[in-house]
C-alpha cells in the first residue's frame, strides 16, 4: 500500500484497544514468571491471578481463558441447556461477534432487547422472559455488556444494571456482565468493579484490551458456577498448560495499567470533538470512553473507502457498518498521536475516495 508523504512512519493504530503490544516492563515480569502446569492446577501465577481477580470482583472464584469470547461462551454455558433461552441487546458482541457461539456451543436461542446505545431496562425483561410452559424455551440468562462495545463504548449507569439485574433475578434468571471493558465503566464512573459484580451471577473481565496484556480474560463468580466453567473451558480447548506467563501479564496489567484508564477516555474525547468539526464527519454516539464511532458522508465514500485512505495516510480504523468507523484509544496511543491523527483524518475526508464521490 502506498504511503502519502507526512504520514506517521508508525501507524497510528485506532482500530481496536485489542492492538496494544506488552511494554517492556511487562515483557519483563512475563520472562520471570514462576509456571506450573495449570491444568493440572498447579500454576501458581495462575492461581494468584485467579485468586486476585474473584477479590476484585467481590466473587468466591475466578477462572483464567485465553479470550473474552471465551469468557463469555463458557459462562452461558454453564448456565444454561440447549433449548434455553438467553436475553441479550441485539447489538451485544454475544450475537454480532461471537460467530454464532451460543447456538454452536450451548444450542440456546438468543431473544434480543432494543435500546439506545446497546443499553436496555427492567421493563423489557419482564417482556422477552418467557412464561413456564410446557412449549416455550426456557428462559435462563440476561447478558448485560458493560461497556457497550457497538453502542459506542457506552457505560450501564450502575443503577441500571441494578434494576435489569434484580428483575431478573425476580423472574429466576441469572445475569451474566460481559465485562470485557468493565475497567472503562469504573474509570468513566469512579465505581468499583464489585459494585457492578454484584448485581450479577458470573462477570467476565478482560487483559487484553484496555489493559494492554497480549491476551487472557477472566470469569468471576460463586464455586459451583466457576467449577462448571472450569469444566466448560476446557471442553472448548481453553484450558492451558504454562500460561503463568500471560497471567503475569494480566498481574501487572492490574497494577499499572487500571489507573492510566481516564488517559485513553480523555484522548477519545478529543479525538470525537475535533472529528464532529471536520464537514462530512459526524459523532453519532456520545464519547464515554475511549471508543469513538465516525460517520461518514456518502459524499466522501464509504466507510470502507474513508479507513483505506486513512490507512495511506498512516491512521488505521476499521469500518463497522457501510458509513460507520470506529477509533479506539488505548495503552499505545498520545494525546499528540490523536493531534496526528485528526489532521489525517481532515486530510482523508477533502480526499477523493477510489471510487470517487457520489
Ligand atoms: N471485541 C473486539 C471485536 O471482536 C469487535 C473489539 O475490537 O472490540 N466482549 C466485548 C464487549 C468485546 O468488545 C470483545 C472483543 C469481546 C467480548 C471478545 O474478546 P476477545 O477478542 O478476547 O475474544
Amino acid at each position: 500500500m502506498s504511503t502519502i508523504p507526512g504520514a506517521p512512519s508508525i501507524p497510528i493504530d485506532l482500530r481496536s484497544d485489542t492492538v496494544t503490544r506488552p511494554t517492556a516492563a511487562m515483557r519483563r515480569v512475563m520472562a520471570e514468571a514462576v509456571v506450573g502446569d495449570d491444568v493440572l492446577g498447579d500454576d501458581p501465577t495462575v492461581t494468584r491471578l485467579q485468586e486476585r481477580v474473584a477479590e476484585i470482583m467481590g466473587k468466591e472464584a475466578a477462572c483464567f481463558v485465553p479470550s473474552g469470547t471465551m469468557a463469555n461462551q463458557a459462562s452461558i454455558r454453564a448456565q444454561t441447556e440447549p433449548g434455553d433461552e438467553v436475553i441479550a441487546h441485539e447489538g451485544s458482541h454475544i450475537i454480532n461477534y461471537e460467530t454464532g457461539a451460543p447456538a454452536a456451543l450451548s444450542g440456546v436461542m438468543v431473544r434480543t432487547a432494543a435500546g439506545p446505545r446497546g443499553l436496555f431496562d427492567a421493563d423489557q425483561v419482564d417482556g422477552l422472559a418467557r412464561p413456564d410452559s410446557d412449549h416455550s424455551p426456557r428462559t435462563r440468562l440476561v447478558v448485560i455488556e458493560n461497556t457497550q462495545n457497538r453502542g459506542g463504548g457506552a457505560v450501564w449507569p450502575l443503577d441500571q444494571v441494578r434494576r435489569v439485574s434484580q428483575r431478573a433475578r425476580g423472574l429466576g434468571l441469572r445475569v451474566h456482565l460481559d465485562g470485557a471493558r468493565l475497567w472503562n465503566a469504573c474509570a468513566a464512573t469512579g465505581h468499583s468493579p464489585a459494585e457492578f459484580a454484584r448485581h450479577a451471577d458470573t462477570v467476565s473481565c478482560c487483559f487484553s484490551k484496555g489493559l494492554g496484556a497480549p491476551a487472557g480474560s477472566a470469569v468471576s463468580g460463586d464455586k459451583a458456577t466457576i467449577a462448571r466453567v472450569f469444566r466448560f473451558r476446557k471442553m472448548f480447548g481453553g484450558a492451558m498448560r504454562q500460561s503463568g506467563i500471560l497471567a503475569a501479564a494480566a498481574l501487572h496489567a492490574l497494577d499499572h495499567h487500571i489507573d492510566r484508564l481516564h488517559e485513553d477516555h480523555e484522548n477519545a474525547a478529543r479525538l470525537g470533538a475535533g472529528v464532529a468539526n471536520i464537514p462530512g464527519l459526524a459523532v453519532p454516539l456520545p464519547v464515554e470512553t475511549n471508543m469513538v464511532f465516525i460517520d461518514v458522508d456518502r459524499s466522501i465514500g464509504t466507510a470502507a473507502e474513508f479507513c483505506a485512505s486513512l490507512r495511506e495516510r498512516g491512521v488505521w480504523m476499521l469500518p463497522t457498518a457501510p458509513q460507520r468507523a470506529r477509533a479506539v484509544c488505548h495503552l499505545d496511543v498520545s494525546r499528540a498521536m490523536i493531534d496526528i491523527a485528526l489532521a489525517a483524518i481532515e486530510s482523508a475526508a477533502r480526499a477523493p475516495m477510489l471510487s470517487g464521490a457520489r
